[in-house]
C-alpha cells in the first residue's frame, strides 16, 4: 500500500480485516517495523479517537509520533496555485508539505469539508494538495468526503460480531442540531459495497448522499421498513448533499430507540449526541457496539500503517 486516501487504496478488504484482527491479538509483534520511523499527525479539526488510536497504532508498531494542530499552532496555509499571498495565508502548501515530508516517514491528515463550497469539498483540495506536494505516504484521518479509517474499523467490527454469513446492515440517517459532513456515511457505504452483506440506506427525502457513492445500494425512505430484521444498525447524521450543507429536517422520530433497534446491534462512529441520534437505553445496553468499535480504530490504523511501512 502506497497511501491510504480512500477505500480504493485497499486491494483486499477481507484480507486487511483479518490482518487487523490478528494485530488485535498480538499488537506488539511488529515493533521492529516502525523503529526509527516517524508519523506526523496533522489536524485542521477536533479529534479524540482518531488522534489517540492512530498514535497508539503507530506506537504499537514501534514508530515515533509527532502531532501538529494546524488550525491553532501553525501558519495559515495557502492552497491556490499562483496566488499573491498578501492577505491572511502565510505559507504555501508547496513549502509546507515538502518541509514536513523531511521530518516524517508517513503523514496523516484531518481536514473536514467547508459544507458551503461543494465544488471545493468534492475536489478534496486540502487532502489532494498535501498528497501532491508531500514526498511521503499520506493517510486520510477524515477528509471532506471520506473517513476510510473509520470505515475499515466498522468493517472489522461487523465481521467480529456477525453470527450469520450474510448479515443485514442498515445505515440510517438520524437527526442532529448542526450540519455534519458526509465523510462517515460515504465511506461506510463504500465499505459495505465491498463486503458480502445485505446493505441498505434509509434517510428522509432530500438527504440523498452523492449518487456516485451510493450507486446501486437500496435507498428506503421508510425507516421502519428499512430496519426490519436488521442485524446491524449504523446511525449517523449528515447534512443535505443536494441542498449542500443545509439542515432540512430535525424530525426526532428518526432517533434510534430500543423499539426500533429490536434485536440488532447498534453502531456509531462517535462522538454521539445522546437522546438526539440514539436513546440512552440503546447506548447503555449490551446491543451497543460503540465502545468496541472505537477500540477497533487502533487495529484498523495499525493494519494500514503496517501495510505502508512494508511497502517502503
Ligand atoms: C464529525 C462528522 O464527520 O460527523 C466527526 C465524526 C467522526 N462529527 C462531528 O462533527 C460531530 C460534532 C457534534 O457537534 O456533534
Amino acid at each position: 500500500m502506497k497511501q491510504y486516501l480512500d477505500l480504493e487504496d485497499i486491494n483486499d478488504l477481507d484480507g486487511l480485516i483479518q490482518k487487523a484482527i490478528a494485530l488485535k491479538s498480538n499488537p506488539f509483534n511488529h515493533q521492529d517495523l516502525g523503529r526509527n520511523k516517524t508519523i506526523g499527525l496533522l489536524f485542521f479539526n477536533s479529534s479524540l479517537r482518531t488522534r489517540l488510536s492512530t498514535q497508539k497504532a503507530a506506537q504499537n508498531l514501534g514508530m515515533n509520533v509527532m502531532t501538529l494542530d494546524l488550525k491553532t499552532d501553525s501558519w495559515q496555509l495557502e492552497f491556490e496555485d499562483g496566488s499573491i499571498m498578501d492577505a491572511n495565508t502565510a505559507e504555501h502548501i508547496k513549502e509546507a508539505a515538502a518541509v514536513i515530508s523531511q521530518y516524517v516517514d508517513i503523514m496523516a491528515l484531518r481536514a473536514f469539508p467547508t459544507l458551503t463550497d461543494k465544488a471545493q469539498d468534492q475536489k478534496e483540495t486540502i487532502l489532494k494538495s498535501f498528497q501532491k506536494y508531500a514526498s511521503v505516504p499520506v493517510v486520510n484521518m477524515e477528509s471532506a468526503t471520506a473517513h476510510p479509517l473509520q470505515a475499515l474499523t466498522d468493517a472489522i467490527t461487523i465481521v467480529e460480531h456477525s453470527t450469520i454469513k450474510r448479515p443485514k446492515v442498515v445505515l440510517t440517517w438520524a437527526p442532529h442540531p448542526r450540519a455534519l459532513p458526509h465523510a462517515v456515511p460515504n465511506s461506510f457505504a463504500k465499505a459495505m459495497q465491498m463486503m458480502d452483506v445485505d446493505f441498505c440506506i434509509t434517510h428522509p427525502k432530500g438527504y440523498q448522499l452523492n449518487p456516485e457513492i451510493t450507486r446501486n445500494t437500496r435507498i428506503i425512505y421508510d425507516q421502519d421498513e428499512a430496519l426490519m430484521n436488521a442485524d446491524f444498525v449504523y446511525a449517523k447524521n449528515w447534512s443535505s448533499y443536494a441542498d449542500y450543507g443545509k439542515v432540512l429536517c430535525n424530525d426526532q422520530s428518526w432517533m434510534i430507540t430500543s423499539k426500533k433497534l429490536n434485536n440488532a446491534k447498534f453502531m456509531h462512529c462517535l462522538p454521539v449526541r445522546r437522546n438526539v441520534i440514539v436513546s440512552d437505553q440503546v447506548l447503555d445496553s449490551d446491543q451497543s457496539l460503540v465502545i468496541q468499535q472505537a477500540n477497533n480504530r487502533t487495529y484498523a490504523a495499525q493494519a494500514v500503517l503496517k501495510e505502508l511501512l512494508e511497502s517502503m
